[in-house]
């Protein structure tokens, strides 16, 4: 369905961001598009607020050596903002992007489903039922909870439970990003559009994350490799890639080698985006590593940004959009993981 405005231009050019590093000139960077949200990597980890009437999400996930960046949405429709409950959101007709935040806790997962079912109810209620992309940063994503329990496995079990009793109603999981972060808590924000032109991809290389035996936790984790999206008039598709690490079928593969585990998870994302996927899920086009912008890298031991820089340098080259943290990965035998999006 495409609403239309009067006066407004039919472009419908899909969200994208923009890196805007301290110094750098927003407007500029942004073209000055309009802005549907803002995510600072920096040093926060405190509740997202409505700034200039759209969502700041302030995460905690620039330590030393890492990139401070302030990660800008555009679209090219007008924008609204709002705030219901714990979440603040803001819509432009075909997109979506809210983001809330979940203080320290003992335990995640009661939390974790009742933030998702809030988000999953209101993007409805706005009409934007089509899930595009997830992020979540987890603080101490490998640490025990209260009972024991691995904070990223029990946060699993609360997403989980969410996408089950939305089941009938969200049938697709979206790409996602689960990730840690520097403070305890969880930062979360979503993007959603109007149904229609949604595609989930997965790897033939990886198992669907949701399909992961029980050996990785009592709920497989809820998000598909990729998430295509195909605009219908002006621009071209948009593919958002998912976290992506060194995992062949379920398997973490070259623990302790960090070169090797850059180069499965540039090799599983390649495999991702190529035509050949793309055709095996029914869609046309592609994309090849050379089309990834927004990208983020995330390294789990400082001693490695260097190389793991010089390895995305050397692959990916130079002039695209892309940043790198020092953060701690969902498993702890991954040392890296990236992600992206195509167009
Ligand atoms: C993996 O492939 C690596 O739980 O949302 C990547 C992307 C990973 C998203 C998530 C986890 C998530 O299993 C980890």
């Amino acid at each position: 369905m495409t609403i239309t405005h009067p006066g407004v231009p039919t472009r419908t050019g899909a969200p994208t961001c923009r890196f805007v590093r301290p110094g750098e000139n927003e407007e500029e960077r942004t073209e000055g598009r309009n802005v549907l949200g803002r995510v600072i990597y920096g040093h926060g980890g405190r509740a997202p607020v409505l700034h200039g009437g759209v969502p700041l999400v302030r995460a905690a996930m620039a330590g030393e050596g890492a990139d401070r960046i302030n990660e800008v949405w555009v679209t090219d429709r007008p924008v609204r903002g709002g705030r219901d409950g714990g979440l603040v959101y803001a819509e432009d007709g075909e997109h979506f992007l809210c983001a809330t935040r979940i203080e320290p806790d003992g335990t995640y997962r009661d939390t974790v489903r009742g933030v998702y079912e809030a988000a999953f109810a209101l993007m409805w209620r706005l009409g934007y039922t089509e899930l595009l992309r997830m992020w979540n940063l987890v603080g101490a994503i490998t640490g025990p909870n209260s009972e024991g329990v691995e904070n990223y496995r029990d946060f699993c079990v609360g997403r989980a439970q969410a996408f089950e009793s939305w089941s009938g109603r969200i049938a697709g999981m979206p790409a996602a990003t689960g990730i840690g972060s520097l403070r305890p808590g969880i930062d979360l924000y979503f993007l959603a559009c109007r149904s229609g032109r949604v595609r989930h991809l997965e790897n033939p290389l990886q198992t669907p994350a949701h399909r992961y035996p029980a050996r990785y936790g009592p709920k497989a984790p809820s998000f598909a490799r990729a998430t295509l999206l195909e605009q219908d008039g002006g621009t071209g598709p948009v593919l958002y890639v998912s976290g992506t690490a060194s995992i062949l079928g379920d398997d973490t593969v070259h623990p302790g080698d960090v070169e090797r585990q850059c180069a499965v998870t540039l090799a599983n994302i390649e495999a991702l985006v190529s035509p050949e996927n793309l055709r095996r899920h029914g869609a046309a086009g592609g994309f090849a590593l050379t089309d990834l912008d927004c990208v983020k890298v995330y390294v789990r031991d400082a001693e490695h940004l260097d190389a793991v820089r010089a390895h995305c340098a050397r692959v990916l080259g130079g002039v695209r959009d892309i940043a790198f943290f020092n953060v701690d990965v969902c498993r702890p035998d991954l040392l890296v993981e990236m992600e992206g999006i195509c167009r």
